[in-house]
């Protein structure tokens, strides 16, 4: 068996048998074991920003990595902006970058470059396989490194000649099971106790603020549990990788971007607890505005770290300071059809809450569009939502696909406003190919519209229409519906309330992708 032949063997007996794949002449022998390892689905994505997202979307909904398979360090580095997602988003998963031959490497050809630079920069673990024999081992540490607790991307790099030479022997392994977290100790739990009693005293407010796996159901019940009991404030983090909600489970609402806005939420917050969340910081700088919304002497603490059991230490805090309480558990309650009219974001978020499924899977990345959704869905049947982890955009679609393929029997709906989608509009045609029951809706405003609101509030001075025009979409105004059917994706576009309704029903009932592009008021 060569190299390539043991390496997927390995990946498939660890229990990874997903591959999000834009191959080129170094990784043709791995290629070629996918015919000899039927076990591993390869999925064609046409550029490396799908794989890699695609990868994040499988690894967020499964908790077991995909494998993105790249081509050295160009390939590696055009999916990069979405494996910085996946890194924020604590997701396991294995990149497998192919590299040239040991021997020729010396030469500098074209492709030559770091590769080892430019994994590192995302990756947690990162190997080079020295020989054949050394392959599936190397694997074997990959998807137990990627699945180390929270989740982390490992990168395996493979010279072709270690691919094409014989005498490896795959590793012979059960599948890996799904991470497990460090449990919490009794000291965080006491200190989190300590801050919530102390909230009968004067003037004390406590936050808690939810992330990572602290947005899964377990963890939202024992939350709101101490909340009850307690009076504390309970917030998600601003984009969490996957976020329970819907009816039946306790809704909280989500720290803003803003950090203005954030600072109006965290106001008069004395103690502020962190479970599986960073202590938030303000998206960007700008000038006279703080760093942090939190309030200046307010005590931090942290109950869980990400990679800690973070339902289990909100659970035991539940225990002990809210042992009578019962979580909340809203029943469902959607947005009435808004009445036809034009088109807006605010009447697309109320149509989406009105029709969406249960179980479905929102990847959000609506962005200036979105303001209405959270409220809108929050009283929708059980679902995920799943959102722009590290704020490199270019990820919806591509998250879309993972989902999909990780979760078969959900609806998915990416939410994605027309820049960003333009990114990695290539996903699509990975939609058609692989028939994933896909809804994507188009927030098309025709304009970077948050840009424009980012040039005020730096404070940048604009005096022609240059600077304007670099955040403008018209001049050609994109045609989603055309650019969706030329990759396979049946598409509408809505410009009334009534014909996003009826689309948005007959996208969500008919199994495949669709794509509605809903043509908004422009934001120019
Ligand atoms: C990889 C990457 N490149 C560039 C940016 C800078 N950026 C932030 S928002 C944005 C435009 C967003 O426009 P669109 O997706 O249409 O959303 P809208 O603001 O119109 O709602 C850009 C270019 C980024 N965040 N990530």
């Amino acid at each position: 068996m060569n190299g390539a032949q043991a390496v997927v063997r390995t990946l498939v007996g660890a229990g990874v048998t997903t591959c999000f794949a834009n191959p080129g002449t170094s990784e043709m022998h791995f290629v070629a074991a996918l015919d000899a390892v039927p076990e591993m689905r390869g999925v064609l994505c046409l550029f490396e920003g799908v794989a890699t997202g695609a990868a994040d979307g499988f690894g967020r909904m499964t908790g077991r990595p995909a494998t993105a398979l790249l081509h050295l360090g160009p390939g590696l580095a055009n999916g990069l902006a979405n494996l910085h997602n996946a890194r924020r988003a604590h997701t396991p998963l294995v990149a497998i970058v192919g590299d040239h031959a040991t021997y020729h490497k010396r030469f500098d050809a074209p492709l030559e470059s770091d590769i080892d630079a430019l994994a590192g920069s995302v990756s947690g673990w990162v190997r080079r396989s020295a020989r054949a024999e050394d392959a599936p081992a190397d694997a074997a540490d990959a998807v137990a490194a990627a699945m180390r607790a929270p989740g982390q991307i490992a990168t395996l790099i493979l010279p072709a000649d270690v691919t094409w030479t014989d005498g490896a022997e795959p590793v012979v392994l059960a599948p890996f099971p799904v991470r497990e977290p460090s449990p919490v100790g009794r000291r965080p739990i006491a200190r989190g106790m300590g801050a919530l009693r102390g909230l009968a005293g004067g003037g004390a407010r406590c936050t808690i603020l939810l992330g990572g796996t602290g947005l899964s159901r377990p963890a939202l019940e024992a939350a709101s549990r101490i909340a009850a009991a307690t009076g504390a404030q309970v917030l998600a983090e601003t984009f969490p990788a996957r976020h329970e909600r819907g009816a039946g489970i306790p809704h909280v609402d989500r720290l803003a971007y803003l950090v203005e806005m954030a600072a109006s939420q965290l106001s008069g917050t004395t103690h502020l607890i962190l479970a599986g969340a960073s202590s938030p910081v303000s998206f960007f700088a700008y000038p006279g505005k703080p760093s942090t919304p939190v309030p200046p002497g307010c005590h931090v603490q942290v109950l869980a770290e990400p990679g800690d059991d973070v339902p289990g230490a909100l659970a035991a805090l539940a225990d002990r300071v809210a042992p009578d309480a019962q979580p909340s558990a809203p029943a469902v309650a959607r947005p009435e059809l808004p009445a036809d009219g034009e088109l807006t974001a605010e009447a697309a978020a109320a149509v989406i809450g009105a029709l969406l499924p249960e179980g479905a899977i929102v990847c959000d990345e609506a962005n200036t569009s979105g303001l209405w959704l959270p409220g809108a869905t929050k009283g929708a049947p059980p679902h995920d939502w799943l959102s722009l982890t590290g704020g490199a955009i270019g990820q919806g679609l591509p998250l879309a696909t993972g989902a999909a393929i990780a979760c078969p029997d959900r609806s998915v709906l990416a939410l994605e406003a027309d820049g960003s989608a333009m990114y990695t509009a290539s996903a699509l045609w990975t939609h058609a190919r692989e028939g994933l029951d896909i809804t994507t809706v188009i927030y098309s405003n025709r304009a970077y519209a948050i840009l424009n609101m980012e040039l005020e509030r730096t404070g940048a001075p604009v005096t022609g229409t240059t600077a304007r025009d670099l955040l403008d979409l018209s001049r050609p105004n994109i045609d989603f519906t055309a650019l969706a059917a030329g990759m396979g994706v049946p598409a509408t576009r809505a410009t009334t309330v009534a014909e996003f309704t009826s689309q948005l029903r007959i996208a969500l009932a008919e199994p495949g992708p669709h794509l509605i592009e809903a043509a908004l008021p422009p934001r120019g």
